[in-house]
């Protein structure tokens, strides 16, 4: 329990954005404490060891304490004023934009900013640099899912209900997530799943700690559970497991998925997935036996090109399950970044304007522009998605101000990603540390952390949650909110930008009242009196929604639409030369890129580098021993790593997580491929080949 010298607040990590406390030290080497908090229900107390250190990030030891600026005679990044680095920045923005016109400058935001920055990223974009050419790290993330959850729903909320729904129902279909690692605390969900009787199925390439708690674990080929999926809808029209009065009540388009899925026959299906026909059958019966059952995603299946394809295909099988828009019953996509769900809403995406409202909407516009006191016609259109501003710059886009990401080492094709923003005319990127992103930059803002500034986050659940200052943060940073109000008024707008985060919240509420995502009733106060307020929540007398869809979906009509999907192959497929899959992913001591956690001794100590995880059998045929260091080379380039040995794998794939830089960053490797509608990359699947360092070197 927290004390009258704590602060309760959230974790600066991940979307289930644990409960903790922060106990001040007054010790610039660590400033804070964690201290339990018990009284949120996501995480009752309970944390991992990213969230345990987290304050080893606040040290003086590891951040950024003041502003650099590269010196034009020696091209080394040297410490500045505030002044001179603000200046640097508004010069560098205005001289691209008065040279190459307002979309040659580019905005780069992320999904742990908070939503008043993310807010006001979006309207810096637009209002200030007048540019149309901003996007995010989540599209990296969850952008698959939320684009599928459109299509069907007519709404984006990750979770359609709270996670303390989850033990309550029968059965629960997890896809590519490795919950065990990646959220730790949230296994306890499956966990008391279980004990209540119900069943558990993860469907994922690798024998993960989080497969290890399944009564069925199904492990297909990277890059199709499309086929997956299809083939277990195949299964229940079969069967004659279809919900037919749910399907006429409240859903539309069922002939066309139903003819999809009926061409996937399941001996096809095992060929593709090398899941076998009879697994197949007993995952049916599975889910189609409980009273209720949830599918729920994570990246495996939406980080392909196919991912918006890939998440309708599971929806259909909810929807014609009747298992969608029921109490205890559902899809849902656990997202992924601290503030992965706000951070998709109030306009950092590339096609949106706060609320979830889109860019191309006219009413949309004029509502948005009436909040900030502008004409409509005034602000751009859509932009590019993030792959393709990452690509383009350079090229039409010749200055970037980035915020919270560290693409250098998670961006698809990192070494090309890399040579863009090494050819860029000005880069300047605010962070806490000084990221190999930050590292190219022309200038670098120190800014604030979670613990040393107020600010909501929206959890996975789409629960928004305050985290209140905690700390006096360090003389010579700024907030993130602070920059971007400094440069709005170097930049000729001295209105509009405010520093302090309640009155960003108030605006944000009116910009955001009426559209999809609606936080018109949400406030700081209420936020803490109710340990948070699921959106949307249209007034102050409104309860907020936690469950969604119950009488109906969030379409003009109420009905929920089955799309009509087929199977298709990867971007790339193996071959001679490349005769092996890759897939990336998470391990537990790790965040991200690494740019924090990489920052912290004992996570370091658990998890202190990249590897190749691969089966014996593969590892027997090239003649690898445990540890030895292993090449892995696509067409994108080549990557280092010690080989990790283990049964858990599939013997024709191979794994690698992404968090670090180097010669063993995987990003080296990724294909760029994207889906054509949410504009995902395809960090889950392309093709490589697999070299023994030593025998390579010796042929050479
Ligand atoms: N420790 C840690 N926790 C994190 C993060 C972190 O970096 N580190 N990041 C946070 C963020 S932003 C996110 S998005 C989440 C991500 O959370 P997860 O989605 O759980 O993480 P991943 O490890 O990327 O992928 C999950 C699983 O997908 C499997 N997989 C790979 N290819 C396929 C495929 O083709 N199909 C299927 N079905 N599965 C496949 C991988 O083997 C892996 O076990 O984690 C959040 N939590
Ligand atoms: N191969 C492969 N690549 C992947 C993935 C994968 O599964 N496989 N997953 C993708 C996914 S799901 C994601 S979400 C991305 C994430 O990848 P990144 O976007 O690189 O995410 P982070 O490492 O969290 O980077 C956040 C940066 O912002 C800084 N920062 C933290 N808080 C703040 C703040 O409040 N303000 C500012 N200005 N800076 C801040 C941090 O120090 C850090 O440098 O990676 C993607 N890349
Ligand atoms: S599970 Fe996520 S939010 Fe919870 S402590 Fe770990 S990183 Fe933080
Ligand atoms: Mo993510």
């Amino acid at each position: 329990m927290s004390d009258a010298a704590t602060v309760p607040t959230h974790c600066p990590y991940c979307a289930l954005q644990c409960g903790m406390s922060l106990r001040p030290t007054g010790a610039p080497e660590l400033p804070a404490e964690v201290v339990e908090r018990t009284d949120f229900p996501v995480n009752r107390g309970a944390l991992c060891g990213k969230g345990r250190t987290a304050p080893s990030v606040l040290s003086s030891r590891v951040r950024l304490t003041e502003p650099l600026v590269r010196c034009p005679d020696t091209g080394v990044l040297e410490p500045a004023s505030w002044e001179e680095a603000l200046a640097a920045v508004a010069d560098g923005l205005r001289r691209t934009r008065a040279d190459h016109g307002p979309d040659a400058v580019g905005v780069f935001g992320g999904g742990g900013l908070t939503n008043e920055k993310a807010y006001t990223l979006g309207k810096f974009a637009r209002l200030v640099l007048g540019t149309s050419q901003i996007d995010y790290n989540g599209r990296f993330c969850m952008s698959s899912a939320a684009a599928a959850h459109q299509r069907a729903f007519g709404l984006d909320r990750g979770l359609p209900f709270p996670l303390e729904d989850i033990p309550r129902t029968g059965c629960v279909i997890l896809v590519g997530s490795n919950l065990a690692e990646t959220m730790p605390p949230a296994l306890r969900y499956l966990t008391e799943l279980k004990e209540n009787g119900g069943r558990l199925i993860v469907v994922d390439p690798r024998r993960t700690r989080t497969a290890e708690q399944a009564d069925l674990h199904l492990a297909p080929r990277p890059g199709t559970d499309l086929a997956l999926a299809l083939g277990m809808l195949h299964l229940v029209v079969a069967e004659g497991r279809v919900d037919e009065a749910f399907v006429e009540e409240r859903t539309d388009g069922w002939a066309e998925a139903r003819a999809g899925a009926m061409s996937h026959w399941p001996e096809q299906v095992e060929r593709i997935t090398g899941v076998s026909v009879p697994q197949l059958r007993e995952a049916v019966a599975m889910f189609c036996d409980a009273e209720n059952a949830m599918v729920l995603t994570a990246r495996g299946p939406e980080q392909q090109s196919k991912g918006t394809d890939t998440v309708g295909a599971w929806i259909n099988l909810c929807l014609a399950t009747g298992r969608a828009g029921r109490p205890l019953s559902g899809y849902g996509c656990l997202t992924g970044q601290g503030n992965g769900q706000g951070g998709r809403e109030h306009g950092q995406k590339a096609d949106q304007l706060p609320g979830y409202r889109k860019l191309d909407d006219p009413a949309a516009r004029a509502h948005v522009a009436g909040v900030w006191g502008v004409s409509p016609e005034s602000l751009p259109g859509p932009g590019r998605s993030a792959y393709e501003l990452l690509d383009a710059l350079g090229g039409d886009v010749r200055a970037l101000l980035l915020m919270g990401s560290n693409p250098v080492v998670s961006a698809p094709r990192a070494a090309h990603v890399e040579e863009r923003l090494r050819s860029l005319d000005f880069l300047a990127v605010a962070d806490v540390v000084l990221s190999e992103t930050a590292e190219l930059a022309d200038v670098v803002l120190p800014v604030t952390q979670w613990a040393e500034e107020t600010g909501t986050m929206t959890n996975l659940e789409g629960r928004v949650l305050l985290r209140r200052r905690a700390l006096t943060p360090p003389g010579g940073v700024r907030s993130d909110l602070e920059v971007l109000h400094a440069l709005a008024g170097l930049l000729g707008w001295e209105k509009g930008f405010p520093t302090d985060p309640e009155e960003v919240f108030e605006e944000l509420r009116r910009a955001s009242a009426g559209g999809p995502a609606d936080y018109a009733g949400i406030s700081y106060r209420r936020i803490e009196e109710e340990r948070g307020v699921f959106w949307p929540c249209p007034d102050e007398e409104h309860a907020g929604t936690p469950r969604l869809f119950l009488d109906r979906f969030a379409t003009a009509d109420g009905r929920a639409r089955f799309v009509p999907v087929v199977h298709r192959a990867a971007a790339e497929e193996t071959d001679a030369d490349y005769p092996v899959v890759l897939t990336t992913g998470r391990v537990v001591s790790q965040y991200q890129s690494g740019a924090q956690t990489r920052r912290v001794e004992e996570l370091n100590a658990a998890a202190p580098g990249p590897f190749v995880e691969l089966h014996p059998r593969l590892a027997e045929r090239l003649g690898v021993a445990e540890g030895e260091a292993l090449a892995v080379v696509s067409r994108r380039g080549r990557a280092v790593a010690p080989a990790r040995i283990t049964a858990s794998i599939r013997p024709d794939t191979v794994f690698m997580p992404f968090h670090w830089y180097g010669e063993g960053r995987a990003n080296t490797l990724v294909n760029p491929a994207l889906d054509p509608v949410s504009r995902m990359p395809e960090f889950k699947v392309c093709a490589v080949r697999l070299e023994r360092v030593a025998a390579a070197g010796l042929g050479a």
